[in-house]
């Protein structure tokens, strides 16, 4: 039987995340997270011109006060450039579900080279994602997203994702779409659509086949979230290759003796 070498703890792990399409759990590495939180509020503090806050989190909450939709993919993008420059960024990040990874996904794995930030203000309709799969849009099916939120996300401050059950029956109707489209999609399965609560300390880790997106954050705070993609180092790549999209980052010693040898040359 495939995967009957798997241990009781892999197994239970992996048929919750079979079951339910995703799997929410305390990040691994706390002081980590705490690390990439400071410091993203602290770039936004710094391009703000404000001080360096003392709550982090409260700070990032209520960004609104300070930055508006019209300056927000701007602001947004200098976050992303600001925490991806930062040596230690992608390390710590993998180190929140390291463990959790090497279960579902592997243990030679790839990551996504730059992590990308979702910010999204109360009310705010300018970034928006519809429902839609990473892999309609040239994502390879082996790839997993871990979503991770810098402040508490509940409700529409987060994201949703249909189970596998309601994705299948989707899925089968889709070509019903291509003249209705996908707001169309989501109301009619809108019901089936469950919205994460996925707290600080926290981290989600999704198949990104199964539709999911978000909408208008109608919570009275802001959102804040990474997500960034894993796959098996050596599974099928779609249009996010390795070396441009993807890294390696965990690869063994043998699978380097493999890649690096040549066979004798002349020798019977
Ligand atoms: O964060 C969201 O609302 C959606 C994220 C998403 O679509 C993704 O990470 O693939
Ligand atoms: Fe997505």
């Amino acid at each position: 039987m495939t995967g009957g070498f798997l241990s009781n703890e892999d197994r239970i792990l992996g048929d919750a995340f079979l079951k339910d399409g995703y799997i929410i759990r305390a990040v691994e590495d706390r002081a980590s997270l705490d690390r990439i939180q400071a410091r993203m509020a602290e770039l936004a503090a710094a391009q703000l011109k404000l001080d360096p806050p003392d709550d982090p989190k409260a700070f990032l909450d209520d960004i609104h006060s300070q930055v508006g939709p019209d300056k927000l993919n701007a602001f947004r993008l200098a976050m992303i450039a600001g925490i991806n420059s930062e040596p230690w960024f992608r390390r710590a990040y993998y180190s929140l579900a390291e463990k959790t990874l090497a279960s579902l996904v592997g243990n030679e794995l790839a990551m996504q080279r730059r992590a990308n930030l979702s910010i999204q203000l109360p009310g705010d309709e300018s970034s928006l994602l519809p429902a839609h799969t990473d892999t309609w849009a040239g994502d390879s099916p082996f790839e997993v997203v871990v979503w991770l939120p810098l402040v508490d996300c509940r409700a529409t401050k987060s994201m949703f994702i249909l189970p596998p059950a309601a994705n299948a029956k989707a899925a089968a109707k889709l070509s019903d779409y291509n003249d209705k489209g996908v707001e169309a999609l989501y109301r009619d399965y809108e019901a089936d659509a469950r919205f994460l609560a996925v707290d600080y300390g926290q981290f989600l880790l999704f198949d990104q086949n199964l539709i999911h997106g978000n909408r208008v954050n109608a919570e009275k705070t802001t959102r804040w979230t990474f997500n960034c993609r894993f796959k098996g180092l050596f599974t099928p790549y779609a249009d996010k290759k390795l070396g441009e999209f993807f890294e390696p980052i965990t690869m063994r010693p043998q699978t380097r003796v493999g890649l690096a040898y040549k066979l004798p040359e002349g020798f019977q």
